[in-house]
């Protein structure tokens, strides 16, 4: 049999067998994935011998797609390309990537080639970036608990994620806890198949950093605080209690809509069954105070006394990815990638390509991403192994490998383990694999720099030479098939003080609150329901939708209150108008797993008229200009 590492952006990262009869089955073997895989990778052969892959190059002309050879695409983007580079200048390439496939060589290795160029590139601030900068404030390097910390939980606190959706390994070990009696918490503002598990604590979205506020405070003043571990492992405790003090129990509930008693029980279960963890998901932190809550979600393990007793990013790598995306070959220019619809549409860039990202549903305005990507004088090239949203509109179509007919290496977010993936199936039609096309196109615009022109095996080596937590490098995981990392230990904190910091010297130097700057999100008038949106089990963002999937839209889910409130009934039309001026037509679907205020959607939902992203701000947390996603208030009438 055969193996992938599964190269979707998810925290499981899982050793794929390919069996002869052409099945995908989860590893055995491997420690996390164990046998078992998600519904998405059993469909995944399905879905890439789809009539949605791209089987070969394309280009527009007339309003049609035509075949052509790489050859020809090539030279013509080579032709652009230099006119562009020659009229205007490097800044007006843009260079947009990200989530749709993970592997070290097939994200980073292209942007070599708009580095050398000084193009623009973006900073990539749309998934669960700025939360990882909030934990670093306080902990130094981000890394906390691993599948066999949660293994061992005797409490698991689960805030803002449906693990039983987007981490599905995850889900299982939850699923096992609960057998063996230990208590699980759920907080999220829905009931998910996840919130089922346990105990249920159902915040106004986007009021979390408030709620912890809360827990810690029945911590500290009821429960008990572990004073020997504050005193030996960390500074700023008095300040933090200060903060903690400013949100008694009472306004806590006022603000979060949470009656006290429940998070009183949760604080004391953080207290009574240590080691307690908790699991950070990304859909809280999408909001305006997400990573502030992320901040101090992951504060309350320093309160009760348990080393790095959450998680909520484990990416933490010694590789030199920098040299793989060849940050030494030039100086971009940088912006963020939220900004990117209001920018193409006002006229901003000349040239853009885009791998392994489909924009046209996922960023934030999506409908000026669209009018952008529809400009006569902008010249678009998509690397996508479908039809996505985004290559249809391109004026050049470029086929890729799907993860099965490429190699790459393979790391994940959640545990410590990173694979080599070996290609294990033709590519199909004449599709290429990421790095060789940017390597083509060097070469026809014909740039002097070895860099661009090196052997992919050759540059993971090196970004993986020097590594101390790979030992043995790219050498080792070809051989082994996946290693194990070493991560520095627990009670390890790259903090200035090399404690656990409740009151961030970093921050500080950062501009940024030295404690959690604890705030909710607020209804804006006129526009009484909050948006918000999260992953599904078919799909991985906008992947794995099938033909017919396609033809389907999707709905907008309320509360049945809110339904009955509006005059809804199910599958009714609605206008939905949010803040920024836009507008969508969808169905309405009642669904009594929602609170009332608050209207939920699919992530990547496309409508009757308009799709999900339409309706969003490119508005930005202060820390790291993160998103918010969640934060968006809309309108709805029936129409
Ligand atoms: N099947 C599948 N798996 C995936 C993905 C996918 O699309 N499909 N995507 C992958 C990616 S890119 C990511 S980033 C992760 C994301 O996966 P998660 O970390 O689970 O995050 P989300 O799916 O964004 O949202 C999870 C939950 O947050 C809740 N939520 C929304 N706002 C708030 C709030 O203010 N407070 C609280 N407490 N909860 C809130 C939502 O109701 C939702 O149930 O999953 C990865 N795995
Ligand atoms: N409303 C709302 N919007 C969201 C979110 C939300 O929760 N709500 N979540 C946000 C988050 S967390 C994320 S991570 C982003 C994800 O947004 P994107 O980065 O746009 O991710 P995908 O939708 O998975 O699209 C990836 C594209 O890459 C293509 N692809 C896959 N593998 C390869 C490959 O090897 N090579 C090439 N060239 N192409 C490949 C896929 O076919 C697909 O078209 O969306 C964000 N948008
Ligand atoms: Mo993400």
């Amino acid at each position: 049999m055969q193996r992938i590492f599964c190269q979707r952006d998810c925290p499981d990262a899982c050793s794929l067998l390919v069996t002869p009869e052409g099945e995908v089955r989860g590893d055995p073997h491997h420690p996390v994935t164990r046998g078992f895989a998600c519904i998405k990778a059993m469909n995944f052969l399905k879905y890439y011998k789809s009539e949605r892959r791209v089987l070969y190059p394309h280009i527009r002309e007339g309003g049609r797609y035509k075949k052509v050879s790489w050859n020809e695409a090539i030279s013509l983007i080579a032709l652009k390309l230099r006119s562009i580079l020659k009229e205007y200048g490097p800044r007006e390439v843009l260079v947009v990537n990200y989530s749709g496939n993970s592997g070290l060589l097939s994200f980073n290795y292209p942007l070599r080639l708009f580095y050398a160029l000084n193009a623009t590139v973006i900073d990539y601030t749309i998934c669960d970036e700025a939360g990882e900068v909030a934990v670093s404030l306080h902990y130094g390097k981000r890394y906390g608990a691993f599948p066999d910390d949660m293994e061992n939980a005797e409490m698991l606190a689960i805030w803002g994620a449906n693990i039983a959706s987007s981490s599905v390994h995850a889900y299982r070990i939850a699923v096992e806890l609960k057998r063996k009696g230990v208590p699980i918490w759920t907080i999220d503002p829905r009931r998910t198949r996840t919130s089922l598990l346990g105990r249920h604590i159902r915040p106004k979205p986007g009021s979390d950093s408030v709620l912890a506020m809360g827990v810690s405070w029945y911590i500290i003043n009821e429960f008990g605080v572990d004073l020997e571990f504050i005193k030996r492992y960390t500074i700023g405790f008095e300040a933090y209690k200060e903060l903690v003090s400013k949100f008694p129990p009472d306004k806590v509930e006022a603000i979060t809509g949470v009656p006290k008693g429940e998070f009183r029980d949760l604080a004391r279960d953080y207290v009574e069954r240590r080691p307690s963890i908790s699991y950070i998901g990304v859909g809280l932190q999408k909001t305006r105070y997400g990573a502030e809550a992320v901040r101090a979600i992951s504060l309350i393990p320093a309160l009760v006394g348990v080393h790095r007793g959450f998680f909520y990013c484990n990416s933490v790598r010694d590789f030199d990815t920098d040299y793989l995306k060849g940050k030494n070959l030039g100086n971009p220019s940088v912006v963020n990638m939220l900004d990117i619809g209001p920018l193409l549409s006002s006229g901003k860039f000349k040239f853009l390509y885009i791998y392994g990202c489909n924009p046209a549903i996922t960023f934030p305005r999506s409908d000026l991403i669209r009018d952008g990507l529809a400009r006569e004088d902008l010249y678009v090239v998509v690397h996508d192994v479908v039809w996505s949203e985004t290559a249809e509109m391109a004026d050049i179509v470029l086929p890729a490998t799907s993860m099965f007919e490429q190699f790459d290496v393979v790391g994940s977010w959640w545990h410590p383990y990173v694979g080599y993936s070996s290609q294990v199936i033709e590519p199909a039609g004449e599709s290429k694999p990421n790095w060789w096309v940017t390597q083509e196109i060097a070469r026809k615009i014909g740039l002097d720099v070895p860099e661009l022109y090196e052997d992919p095996i050759e540059a993971l080596k090196r970004a993986l030479r020097s590594s101390k937590m790979l030992e043995g490098g790219l050498d080792a995981l070809m051989e082994q098939g996946y290693v194990k990392l070493k991560y520095p230990p627990k009670d390890s904190y790259q903090t200035p003080s090399g404690k656990i910091e409740f009151y961030s010297s970093k921050a500080l130097e950062m501009g940024y609150s030295p404690l959690p700057n604890v705030g909710w999100d607020v209804e804006v008038d006129g526009y009484p329901f909050k948006l918000i949106s999260s992953s599904v089990p078919e799909k991985t963002s906008t992947q794995d939708m099938m033909p017919e999937d396609l033809v389907k839209r999707d709905s907008i889910y309320i509360s049945r209150d809110d339904a009955v409130s509006l005059g809804l009934e199910e599958d009714g039309l609605v206008r939905v108008t949010p803040t920024n001026g836009s507008s969508i037509i969808a169905t309405i679907s009642i669904d009594d797993n929602l609170l009332r205020g608050v209207v939920w959607a699919r992530r990547g939902s496309r409508f009757i008229i308009g799709t999900l992203n339409d309706l969003l701000t490119n508005e930005k947390q202060k820390i790291a200009e993160g998103n918010t996603l969640n934060s968006n208030y809309v309108r709805i009438e029936r129409v």
